[in-house]
């Protein structure tokens, strides 16, 4: 018999990191890094570009009250006219059918593209996913436990124009066009959601490992379809130059393997040396789902679809 930690045995507070429980909770899933704040990260291409700069901070200000951003312009629709041309050949059918749906329902097109309010109700009905504005980059843990939660944390800012084609941090084309699609296809909506189950009250170290298998799965994956390797992972669908690079015979490949693929040291600066291939999603699904029942937690969740929230149980 399962019985519910908190009627009976509270977890020890020290122990186990504070984890979201129900979706409100997620106001305090909000540390960001400032990694790749333009204006400290002298590396950063918009870093000696004052216009650029002052419009960040703009949009930072925008997300903070509240308001939704429309930071979508001419560079949006060049990254979209340009990466479109490539996605048949490249691009896994999931993601083609996404995005076909939401040219077709939801405005995405050379022309306009929608504002993050509409595509939050489009992917509600497709899988129940739901977009949150975010200023930067968030924290492992809490962009994780997010996911949990059926909850993705959008960027709105853009990348700098000097350089359309790879931005070394996500932007609104990364998430427009990366993430979108593929959230709107139910398998891959559960795949994320189980990487966000696993990450709640996980230690620092299984953190590390399950962003990890995030990046090199939801970022950069690949998966095998119908004899071809195709694309699968945002950090890909989002960057021409990479998306290009990454199907071509250049970098190495290795097969997804969890337990590997966890510990595979990973960058952001510029493209992956190394790609794991799945055998398709369900495989995917499969192997990380063993993988997730080995990460050592004191109790066990249960996601309630009805409620938004997670039951916390111990384990049997
Ligand atoms: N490199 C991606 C792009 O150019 O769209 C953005 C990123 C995704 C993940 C990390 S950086
Ligand atoms: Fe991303």
């Amino acid at each position: 018999l399962r019985r519910v930690v908190d009627d009976v045995r509270p977890v020890p507070e020290e122990k186990v990191p504070w984890f979201p429980r129900q979706l409100k909770d997620l106001d305090r899933c909000n540390m960001l890094i400032t990694k790749f704040d333009p204006d400290m990260d002298q590396d950063h291409p918009g870093y000696s570009d004052p216009e650029y700069r002052k419009r960040r901070a703009f949009i930072s200000e925008l997300c903070h009250s509240d308001r939704q951003s429309a930071c979508w312009g001419m560079m949006m629709m060049k990254v979209y006219q340009q990466l479109r041309s490539i996605y048949p050949g490249l691009a896994c059918r999931q993601f083609l059918d996404g995005l076909q749906q939401l040219e077709k329902e939801s405005g995405y097109g050379e022309e306009r593209i929608p504002q993050l309010r509409e595509v939050s109700a489009f992917l509600k009905e497709r899988t129940g996913f739901q977009l949150r504005p975010v200023a930067g980059l968030l924290s492992a843990r809490d962009f994780l436990n997010s996911l949990a939660f059926r909850v993705f944390q959008c960027t709105q800012y853009i990348r700098h124009p000097s350089r359309p084609m790879h931005s070394p941090e996500p932007d609104c084309c990364h998430e427009l066009l990366g993430h979108i699609p593929m959230l709107a296809d139910t398998e891959f909506a559960q795949f994320s959601q189980e990487i966000g189950l696993a990450s709640l009250g996980a230690s620092d170290e299984d953190i590390e490992k399950l962003s990890t298998l995030y990046w090199f799965t939801v970022e950069f994956g690949l998966c095998k379809q119908n004899g071809a390797v195709k694309a699968y992972g945002a950090g890909l669908l989002s960057s021409y130059g990479e998306l290009v690079y990454a199907l071509s015979n250049e970098p190495e490949y290795k097969p997804f393997d969890p337990e590997e693929t966890a510990m595979q040291p990973y960058q952001d600066q510029t493209y992956q040396p190394v790609y794991f291939v799945s055998e398709s999603f369900e495989d995917a699904k499969t192997k990380l789902r063993r993988y997730s029942a080995t990460i050592k937690r004191p109790f066990a969740v249960r996601y309630d679809p009805f409620t938004c929230s997670v039951e916390v149980l111990d384990q049997p």
